[in-house]
This record gives structure tokens, C-alpha cells and sequence, in this order.
């Protein structure tokens, strides 16, 4: 077991005391962190007590200590999976070499640029949920916001590290340049589309939190794969902190169908204009959302055919989530077939691994599909929620701005843009939820929109007052 020591000013198990030099720049970029997380972080909340969970050691005992917490004091600290003994490359043309220790110099700007792509995604996420805090539907949640605040804040400080350590000078600015991009920014946007898209409602925070954070997942798992073993260690780590994430995605919006059947029950009818007179969430509402943000998080993937992709997999970079479930390992002489708007093509399976991860993702995403519509039949509903196709409304790929309907239709051009208001949430769909959002502070108490938790956290009631407000 690695433990943390918690009495040096940043927490890590990777010996920091023993490079002065890297201890120093990172001392250095620590305050430009603060500064930045006062600026852009949740807004407001300094000097509430959260109650928060802290890595302590990265053991499966160990790495969630929870306690109360004043955010700007939370102890962002640099953790990284124990090594495994003798650990070889397990993918692409190097398979069964040993792993780096160093970044090879061939692949050093590819590397940084994998490494600087998620570690814009951490900061960024904070970013977009800045104001959430002052709607947020109980202290519960509002507590499960901050937590993932800040450990998207933490796995900011996983990639800073590789950065400072790996890559020397320009490791360095890229580090300052992770804190001088921002979500949305007109002059300086966020590398990723997704994440420079307004995240201004709880019920687009849990299907971000649904979509997009498995988006992390996925990424984080193939990065976990790397033969660039500091990578690999990192990522992880944070995988583990990565499952809460979706956990408050998943319960969510499972809580949200919870309360929508009650009120449908209630009212006797499915009606959605009835259900938002009683500041209920329509499930054709909630349908918008899924297919807004699941087709968001679809481009996460980049593109079907991608020459990038290839190259990272037969270089040992970057793998498949879970490699080691797979029979082929080199893929050479493998190949996919590939659905395009011209037809069916065979493709090499090197340059489809995008799309490979992309299927594996949506699979993944039918999991919390499957529970929800469990309760929707329960409640004798005959509508069933669905996720889109990976066709629909991409703006990046062989179907970028395709005019295909969520079921995969290549519909008219005209059709389309008529529609799309039905598909995802209009401007009277956001202006209605946006109503929803009324901040509810009283422990144990929720908004009118969203049922109850069944547990609380760490086998704390759910009335537990979560955040002490001051
Ligand atoms: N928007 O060859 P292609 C997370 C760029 S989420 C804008 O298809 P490749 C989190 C692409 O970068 C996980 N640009 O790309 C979740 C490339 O540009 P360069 C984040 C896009 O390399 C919630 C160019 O288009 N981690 O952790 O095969 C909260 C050509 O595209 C987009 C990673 O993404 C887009 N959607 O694959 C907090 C892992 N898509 O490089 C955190 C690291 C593509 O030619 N990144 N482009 O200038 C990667 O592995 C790859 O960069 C990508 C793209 C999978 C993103």
C-alpha cells in the first residue's frame, strides 16, 4: 500500500521530497490552481463546510477518508495506482516489451497532446457547473456536486503532474495554458466540443454526469492500458474516484423517472402539460435530454476513421478499455465494417478503434437505460426511454451534419430541422426546466422534481446536513 502523506503541501505517493526541482514547479503552479479554482470554480460556497471524501492511500481500504471540508482547503494531492511488478506493453506492434518509465522521444508530442486533451476535460467540467450550486434540489446533492468539483480538480492535478514531471518546459505551459482555457470561451475555448457546453440545470448535470463522465471512463480505461506506465498508474487511479461520478448521473436522472411516476400516478396521466403543471419532469422532456447530451458525448470519440487512433494503438500509446478481453492484440490484419452515408465499407480495424470505443460506450450506456425503463414498466407505462443512434446530430465524423433522425433515418434535409425541436430540448423545454431549479438548503428536504436518494452517503442518513452553510 502507498500512503499519502498529508503533512506536505501537496499530498502524494510519488515521493515528491526526493525532486526538488519538480516539488518547487509544482509548488509554483499550486497557487495559479487556487487562484483559478476561486475564479472558476463553484461560486459562492468558500466557506461551507462540505461533507467530502479524500484519497488517503490508493488501496481499495484506503482511499476514501470522508470528513467536512471547506473546498479551498481540500487536499489535491498527486496518486498513482501501485505499480505492477515487471509490467509489459499489452497492445500493438510492441506488444510484450517492457513498459516506459520515461516517455520514449519518439512519441513525446503525441503523448503530451493525449495527456493535455484530458487534462483540459478535468478543469473544464468545473467550469460548466460553476453556478449550480445556488439551484441545487437538496443538500445531498448539492454535496455530490462539490464532490465531483473537486475531484475533477484532482484528476487536473494527475495530468499537471505528468506534465511537470515527463515533459519538462513545455510541460510546464502547458500547464499554465490548462488554467488559461475556458469552458465556453469565445477566444479561448476548451479543447473538446462537449465541454464547452452550458451545463446551467441539475437535469443536464446528470446526464452529464451520465454521458459524459463514461466518456471518462472509456478514455481513462484505454489510457490505463498505456505502455507509458506513469499514464497507466495515474489513470487508474482516478478510475476509482471516476465511478462516483456516474453513480450521480445514473441515481439522477433514475430519481428524476421516480418522481415523474409518482406525479403521473398522482394526476392519473401521462399528459406532459399536466405533469409540468405540478413541476414534474415529462419523460418525453427528459427523452430531449438523453439524446442532447448522449449525442454530445458521442464526438468525444473523434472520428470513425482515424489515422490518430491507429497510430496510438500499434505504438503502444493508447489501447482498448479492457485490452486484456480481447483475442487479438495487434489488429493488422483485422478490419471493420464501418456504416457510412455512402453505405457499408470495410475498413482497417487500426483506424476504427474511435468507433470500436464508441460501440463498447453506448453498450455501457444501455446499463442505467434498462433500470429506468424497469421502473417506468413497473408504474404500468407503456413509453420507453432510448438512446439515439450514433448517427444523429454529429458534428464530427463520417456523419457530421447528416440529417438523421435519433433512430438512425436519413430523413430530408427540411424534415430534419423541423423536428429537431421535438429531439432535443427547444428553448421552451430549458426555459421550463430552468424553472424547476429552486434552491432547497433545508436538510432532508427536495426539490418538487426529483425523488429522494435510497441511502445517504458513507451510511449517512439522507437528512445528514451534507453542507453547512454559512
Ligand atoms: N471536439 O483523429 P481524430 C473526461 C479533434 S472525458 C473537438 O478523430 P483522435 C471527463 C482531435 O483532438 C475524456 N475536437 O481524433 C468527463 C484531433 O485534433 P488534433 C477526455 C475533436 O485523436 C467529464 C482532430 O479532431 N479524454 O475525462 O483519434 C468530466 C482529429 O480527430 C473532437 C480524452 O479525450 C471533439 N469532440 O481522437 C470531466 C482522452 N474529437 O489532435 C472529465 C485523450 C476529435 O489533430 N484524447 N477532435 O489537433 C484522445 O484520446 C483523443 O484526442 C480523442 C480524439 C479521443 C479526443
Amino acid at each position: 500500500m502507498s500512503s499519502i502523506n498529508y503533512a506536505e503541501k501537496i499530498p502524494n505517493n510519488v515521493n515528491l521530497v526526493s525532486d526538488r526541482t519538480l516539488q518547487r514547479a509544482l509548488e509554483h503552479w499550486q497557487p495559479h490552481f487556487l487562484q483559478w479554482w476561486h475564479d472558476m470554480g463553484p461560486s459562492d460556497f468558500e466557506s461551507a463546510d462540505v461533507y467530502l471524501r479524500t484519497a488517503i492511500s490508493v488501496d481499495a481500504q484506503g482511499w476514501a477518508h470522508y470528513g467536512a471540508v471547506k473546498m479551498p482547503d481540500y487536499r489535491w494531492g498527486i496518486f498513482l495506482a501501485d505499480p505492477v511488478a515487471e509490467r509489459k506493453i499489452g497492445f500493438g506492434d510492441q506488444m510484450g516489451a517492457p513498459v516506459w518509465q520515461q516517455v520514449p522521444g519518439e512519441y513525446r508530442s503525441t503523448l503530451r497532446r493525449l495527456i493535455v486533451t484530458q487534462g483540459d476535460t478535468e478543469p473544464a467540467s468545473v467550469e460548466q457547473q460553476r453556478l449550480l450550486g445556488h439551484t441545487c434540489p437538496s443538500l445531498y446533492d448539492l454535496r455530490n456536486l462539490f464532490q465531483v468539483n473537486v475531484e475533477e480538480g484532482r484528476h487536473l492535478w494527475a495530468m499537471v503532474y505528468l506534465l511537470h514531471a515527463y515533459f519538462g518546459r513545455d510541460g510546464r505551459e502547458e500547464a499554465e495554458e490548462l488554467l488559461a482555457r475556458h469552458s465556453g470561451d469565445a477566444d479561448k475555448p476548451r479543447i473538446l466540443s462537449t465541454f464547452n457546453e452550458p451545463v446551467t440545470d441539475w437535469l443536464s448535470f446528470f446526464c452529464f454526469t451520465y454521458f459524459t463522465d463514461r466518456d471518462g471512463k472509456y478514455q481513462l480505461k484505454s489510457l490505463a492500458e498505456s505502455g507509458f506506465d506513469p499514464l497507466s498508474r495515474t489513470c487508474r487511479f482516478m478510475l476509482t474516484e471516476e465511478a462516483h461520478h456516474m453513480f450521480v448521473g445514473e441515481t439522477g436522472i433514475g430519481r428524476v423517472v421516480k418522481r415523474t411516476l409518482e406525479v403521473m400516478k398522482e394526476l392519473g396521466t401521462d399528459d406532459p402539460k399536466r405533469i409540468r403543471e405540478h413541476g414534474a419532469v415529462d419523460l418525453p422532456l427528459l427523452q430531449k435530454y438523453l439524446n442532447f447530451w448522449c449525442s454530445s458525448s458521442l464526438d468525444l470519440f473523434g472520428n470513425e476513421i482515424s489515422s490518430n487512433s491507429a497510430a496510438n494503438f500499434a505504438n503502444g500509446l493508447k489501447g482498448r478499455p479492457d485490452e486484456s478481453q480481447y483475442e487479438d492484440h495487434v489488429l493488422r490484419a483485422a478490419s471493420f465494417k464501418l456504416r457510412t452515408p455512402q453505405g457499408e465499407e470495410q475498413v482497417p480495424m487500426l483506424n476504427a478503434l474511435n468507433e470500436v470505443m464508441r460501440e463498447s460506450y453506448l453498450k455501457d450506456c444501455e446499463i442505467g437505460l434498462k433500470r429506468w425503463n424497469r421502473a417506468i414498466e413497473r408504474a404500468g407505462s407503456s413509453f420507453r426511454l432510448t438512446l439515439p443512434t450514433p448517427q444523429f446530430r454529429r458534428s464530427i465524423g463520417a456523419w457530421v451534419n447528416q440529417p438523421v433522425d435519433p433512430r438512425g433515418n436519413l430523413i430530408p434535409r427540411e424534415q430534419y430541422e423541423k423536428q429537431l425541436a421535438d429531439w432535443i430540448p427547444s428553448e421552451g423545454d430549458k426555459a421550463f426546466v430552468r424553472s424547476l431549479m429552486q434552491k432547497v438548503v433545508e436538510p432532508g428536504k427536495m426539490a418538487g422534481w426529483v425523488a429522494p436518494p435510497d441511502r445517504g452517503i458513507n451510511n449517512l442518513p439522507v437528512e445528514y446536513e451534507y453542507v453547512k452553510l454559512h
